[in-house]
C-alpha cells in the first residue's frame, strides 16, 4: 500500500468572501503539495468549506436568500479563488454534502451508543456569535473571552462528549511528541490551556435555537454543534467508513495547516475525537500567524480588507504567492503593505532571480550559439552550494519553515551571481585557450538555474514552468538535485524579463488598486482610510495627575503606554480634578508633534468628547494593556 501524503487547510466559513489571510493558508499547503508531488511522492491535498451553524444561517438571512443558496453561492467563491490562485488541491469537501454528514451522523451515534456522549442539562453562558459556551471563570469581564461580546445566560438540555478524561494522557502525548503542535510557541500555549481542568464539550445544539447543521441521530430536536461536525471533514473526505482503501492510505494526515486562531479546537477538540474513535492522530498540526494589513486588524468596517484577486491582478500571481511565503517566517504574525510587497518583488525577484536569468540565458545566446555546452569539469564550490542549498530547502520544507526554504534559493542566486562575476566569462570568451572554462562558467550557471527551478516551481508554478522551456528543458521535468541534470546541447530561449521591476507610478497604481479610496469621496469632505491611518491612537493608563500651576484649564499627565511613559498637557481641569483620573483608561494620539502649553511639554494628545463644554474622556471599557493599537 503507498501511504499519501495528507495536507489539509481549516475549511473555511461560507459568511463572507475570501480574503488574504484565507489564501495564506491555503498557498501554503499548495506549496508544500507541490513539493512533494515534486519529489515524486504521492499527495491528497484536501481543501473545503464549513457550511453549516449559525454565521451561514445568519449571513443567508441578511441578505433575504435561502441558506442553501448562500452557501452554495459562497462555497462556489471559495473553489474559484483556488483555481485563480493556481492552488492544486485534490479534493474539496463542503460539509453539506451527504459524504460528510454520514459520516457526523455514524461518529456521533457510536460515540453515543458507547456513552461517551451523555445529555444532560447545561446552564451557563453562551456567546451566541461564536456559537460558544463558556464557564464563569473562561468569561473577560463578563464578556466572551474570545471576541469581547456580550454573552447570554442560558439553561438548556444538550449533549456532551466525554472530553475531560481525555486531559492526561493528552498532556503526556503533547509533551513526548515535540512536533505535534507546532511551532513550540503554539505546543506551549496549548500546554498552558491544558493546565486548567477540561471541561466535556457540548456538541449540541437545540434546533429551536439554530437548526441549520446535522442532525443528531438520537435525538431530532438537536443539530451537531459546527465544530464537531467541521473537524470531522478531515477524515469524511479520504473515505472514513465509505472507502477503506482510500482512507488506509490517506489517513493518518501529514500535517494539518491552520491560523493560530483554532489551534484549541484542533489540537484539544480533534485531537480527544479522534483518540475515542481509535484513530491514529495527525503527525502534525502547524498554527501559523496572523495577517495584518498595514498595521490593522482586517475588517469591513476599516475598509483594508484585502481581495486576493486584485493583489495578483496588479503584481502578477506568482509574485504574490512568493510574498506570502517569503515575507514573515511562517508561524509569526506579519504585516501586508504594498511597500513590502513591491520591495521584496524588485530586491528578490527582478533584481536578482530575474536578472540571473536573464544574464545567463544572453551570455549562452552570445557564445555558444544558444546552445547549452557540454561541460568538460565541475565547478565545485557552485556544486555543493547548489546541492546543500537543495538539501536544506527540504529540510525546511519539512518543519515548515518557508520563508527559510525562499532564502536558500535566494542565498543560491546570490552564489551564482558571484560565480559569473568572479569567473569573468566576458574575458574567458576573448581567449581561445579559456574555450572549455567557459564551458563549464556557462554549463554551471544554467545548471545551477535548473536547482533554482527545482526549487521555485511548488510556490511559483508558472515561472517554473517557464523557467524550464528558457533553458530548453521538458516542461514539468525537473530532474533529481544532483549536480549534473541538465541536457547539453538544448537550445535555451531567452524571452521577456521574468519579472518586471516595479517603478514608483506602477507602485501607486498598484496602492490605488488595492486599496481603492474613491477620489469622490475626498471631493464630498469624507476622507480616506490612508487618512485615518495616519493616526497612531493607542491606549493609555493616566498614573500621575497634577494642575498647571496659573492655568484653569490644563492639567499635567503622566500616561503609561505600555513601551514609555509619557508627559501629556490636557485641557480637562475643568472636567477632571487630578486624583479621580489617576488610573483611568484613555485613548492618546500617540504620534502628535511635541508641543509646549504654558511652558509645560506635551508629547500627545488625549481623545475626549465635549458635552456641552463638559469634557468626557474616551477609554477602553475592559481593562487593558497601555499602549495597544486603537483600530
Ligand atoms: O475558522 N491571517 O473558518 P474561517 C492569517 N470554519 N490567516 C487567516 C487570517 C489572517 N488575518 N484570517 C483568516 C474557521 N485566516 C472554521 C475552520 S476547520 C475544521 C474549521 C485563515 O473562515 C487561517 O487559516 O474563519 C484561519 O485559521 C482560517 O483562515 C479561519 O477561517
Amino acid at each position: 500500500m503507498t501511504k499519501r501524503i495528507y495536507i489539509t487547510t481549516p475549511i473555511y466559513y461560507v459568511n463572507d468572501k475570501p480574503h488574504l489571510g484565507h489564501v495564506y493558508t491555503t498557498v501554503a499547503a499548495d506549496f508544500l503539495a507541490r513539493y512533494h508531488r515534486l519529489e515524486g511522492r504521492d499527495v491528497f491535498f484536501l481543501t473545503g468549506t464549513d457550511e453549516h451553524g449559525q454565521k451561514a444561517e445568519q449571513a443567508a438571512q441578511a441578505k433575504g436568500q435561502s441558506t442553501k443558496e448562500h452557501v452554495d453561492f459562497h462555497s462556489a467563491v471559495f473553489q474559484d479563488l483556488w483555481k485563480k490562485m493556481n492552488v492544486s488541491n485534490d479534493d474539496f469537501i463542503r460539509t453539506t454534502e451527504e459524504r460528510h454528514t454520514k459520516v457526523v451522523q455514524n461518529v456521533l451515534q457510536h460515540l453515543f451508543d458507547r456513552g461517551e456522549i451523555y445529555e444532560d442539562v447545561y446552564e451557563g453562558w453562551y456567546c451566541v456569535p461564536d456559537e460558544r459556551f463558556w464557564t464563569e471563570k473562561d468569561l473577560m469581564d463578563g464578556n466572551c473571552p474570545e471576541c469581547g461580546r456580550k454573552v447570554e445566560r442560558i439553561k438548556e438540555k444538550n449533549y456532551f462528549f466525554r472530553m475531560g478524561k481525555h486531559q492526561p494522557w493528552l498532556i503526556e502525548y503533547i509533551k513526548k511528541h515535540e512536533n505535534y503542535i507546532s511551532p513550540p510557541a503554539r505546543r506551549n500555549e496549548v500546554l498552558g490551556f491544558l493546565k486548567k481542568k477540561l471541561d466535556d464539550l457540548c456538541i449540541s445544539r437545540p434546533k429551536s435555537r439554530m437548526a441549520w447543521g446535522v442532525e443528531l441521530p438520537f435525538d431530532s430536536d438537536y443539530v451537531s454543534y459546527v465544530w464537531f461536525d467541521a473537524l470531522l471533514n478531515y477524515i469524511s473526505a479520504p473515505g472514513y467508513q465509505s472507502d477503506d482503501k482510500s482512507f488506509s492510505e490517506i489517513w493518518p494526515a501529514h500535517i494539518h495547516l491552520i491560523g493560530k486562531d483554532i489551534l484549541t479546537t484542533h489540537s484539544v477538540y480533534w485531537s480527544t475525537m479522534l483518540k475515542d474513535m481509535g484513530l491514529p492522530l495527525p503527525q502534525k498540526i502547524f498554527a501559523h500567524g496572523w495577517w495584518t494589513i498595514e498595521g490593522r486588524k482586517m475588517s469591513k468596517s476599516l475598509g483594508n480588507v484585502v481581495d486576493p484577486v486584485t493583489v495578483a491582478e496588479a503584481v502578477g500571481l506568482d509574485p504574490f504567492r512568493y510574498f506570502l511565503m517569503r515575507e514573515v517566517p511562517f508561524g509569526m504574525d506579519g504585516d501586508f503593505s504594498v511597500e513590502a510587497l513591491v520591495s521584496r518583488i524588485n530586491v528578490d525577484l527582478a533584481n536578482n532571480l530575474g536578472n540571473l536569468v536573464s544574464r545567463t540565458l544572453k551570455m549562452i545566446a552570445k557564445y555558444r550559439g544558444g546552445s547549452i555546452p557540454s561541460p568538460h569539469g565541475v565547478p565545485e564550490n557552485l556544486k555543493t552550494g547548489a546541492e546543500q542549498a537543495a538539501k536544506n530547502y527540504a529540510s525546511h520544507l519539512e518543519t515548515p519553515a518557508f520563508h527559510k526554504a525562499l532564502e536558500e534559493v535566494i542565498s543560491l542566486c546570490d552564489l551564482v551571481n558571484g560565480f559569473i562575476m568572479e569567473s569573468e566569462p566576458w574575458k574567458l570568451a576573448k581567449d581561445e585557450s579559456k574555450s572549455e572554462r567557459l564551458d563549464d562558467v556557462l554549463y554551471g550557471s544554467a545548471e545551477a538555474l535548473r536547482f533554482i527551478g527545482r526549487m521555485i516551481a511548488p510556490i511559483m508554478p508558472d515561472t517554473g514552468a517557464k523557467l524550464q522551456v528558457m533553458l530548453g528543458m521538458e516542461e514539468g521535468v525537473h530532474g533529481s538535485p544532483e549536480w549534473g541534470g541538465l541536457a547539453p546541447g538544448r537550445q535555451v530561449k531567452d524571452g521577456d524579463a521574468l519579472f518586471p521591476r516595479i517603478d514608483d507610478k506602477k507602485k501607486e497604481e498598484i496602492i490605488k488598486a488595492i486599496f481603492p479610496t474613491g477620489e469622490d469621496k475626498e471631493e464630498s469632505g469624507l476622507i480616506a482610510i490612508e487618512d485615518v491611518r495616519k493616526i497612531d491612537l493607542r491606549t493609555a493608563k493616566i498614573v500621575k495627575a497634577e494642575r498647571i500651576e496659573k492655568s484653569k484649564k490644563l492639567l499635567k499627565l503622566i500616561v503609561d503606554l505600555g513601551f514609555e511613559k509619557r508627559q501629556i498637557v490636557a485641557g480637562i481641569a475643568e472636567s477632571y480634578s487630578p486624583e479621580e483620573l489617576v488610573g483611568k483608561q484613555v485613548v492618546v494620539v500617540a504620534n502628535l508633534r511635541p508641543a509646549k502649553l504654558m511652558g509645560v511639554e506635551s508629547k500627545g494628545m488625549l481623545l475626549a468628547a465635549d458635552n456641552a463644554g463638559k469634557l468626557s474622556l474616551i477609554g477602553a471599557i475592559n481593562d487593558v494593556n497601555g499602549g495597544l493599537k486603537v483600530l
